[in-house]
């Protein structure tokens, strides 16, 4: 049941469950599922804490330790991929869906082990609320892995593939909230790019990827075959 906000609309969290709730769905006993990460995933993950507690067999690999702690803290089972190399199925969220389900991933800076994990599987399927669709991608900065060693060469390739692109913004190294430098999972840092518009996602995808201090980056191009969207007027169901 939604809840209603101070304005009268659905309030984003009932939202990012009911997505979650519909990628639940399509979940069957004995699946092989990989865990996104972010406050929408968060939301699949508790689902299936749920029906895990009742009974409800699965195997998961997790896309962070934040997830991974969740999923332990429920109960659900874990493993990785060097013991089970191939999954049926991965929920995660995302910070933009443009056309054709291409997607910026990485606000959460687990972006290199959701692609990991969602290129090993059969199926990604994302959940969102629909602030998260957009016309063309880019508005959202774009994140950036990269290893910490070389970071200045880095920093100017990058700065130099921004131009090339047409960037609107800059490149700025992300950092927490008590104002260091992030450090992923991976111990890599993140630039987050801010091009406005990404007109040429696959060019820009490869271009990036041929940085030697990128480890990866957050378009996701043509990893995602389904989205369930939540907005206030239901939820959508996206096929690429
Ligand atoms: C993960 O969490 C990320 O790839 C993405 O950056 C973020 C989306 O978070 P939320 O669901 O909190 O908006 O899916």
């Amino acid at each position: 049941m939604l809840e209603s906000s101070e304005s009268g609309g659905p309030v984003n969290e009932d939202l990012k469950r009911e997505a979650a709730a519909m990628a639940l769905l399509e979940v069957r006993p004995g699946m092989k599922l990989g865990l996104g990460t972010g406050s929408t995933a968060r939301h699949f993950v508790d689902l299936l804490g749920a029906k895990v507690a009742q009974g409800f067999e699965c195997l998961c690999v997790p896309t962070s330790e934040a997830t991974a702690a969740q999923a332990r803290s429920l109960n659900i089972p874990l493993t990785d991929l060097e013991s089970l190399p191939h999954l049926d199925m991965t929920v995660d969220g995302a910070d933009e869906i443009g056309p054709g389900l291409a997607l910026i991933k990485g606000g959460g800076g687990a972006l290199l082990r959701e692609k990991i994990v969602a290129a090993a599987s059969d199926r990604m399927v994302v959940i969102a609320d629909a602030t998260k669709l957009v016309d063309t991608l880019g508005r959202f900065p774009l994140p950036i892995e990269v290893n910490p060693f070389g970071l200045g060469a880095t920093q100017i390739e990058l700065t130099r593939i921004l131009k090339e692109f047409d960037a609107e913004g800059g490149l700025s190294l992300r950092h927490d909230k008590a104002g260091k430098t992030f450090v992923t999972d991976g111990g890599h840092y993140i630039f987050d790019a801010s091009f406005g518009r990404i007109s040429q996602p696959k060019a820009l995808s490869d271009a990036l990827l041929e940085v030697p201090g990128v480890v990866q980056h957050g378009l996701f191009l043509g990893l995602c075959k389904r989205a369930y969207v939540a907005g206030a007027d239901g939820i959508k169901t996206y096929d690429a």
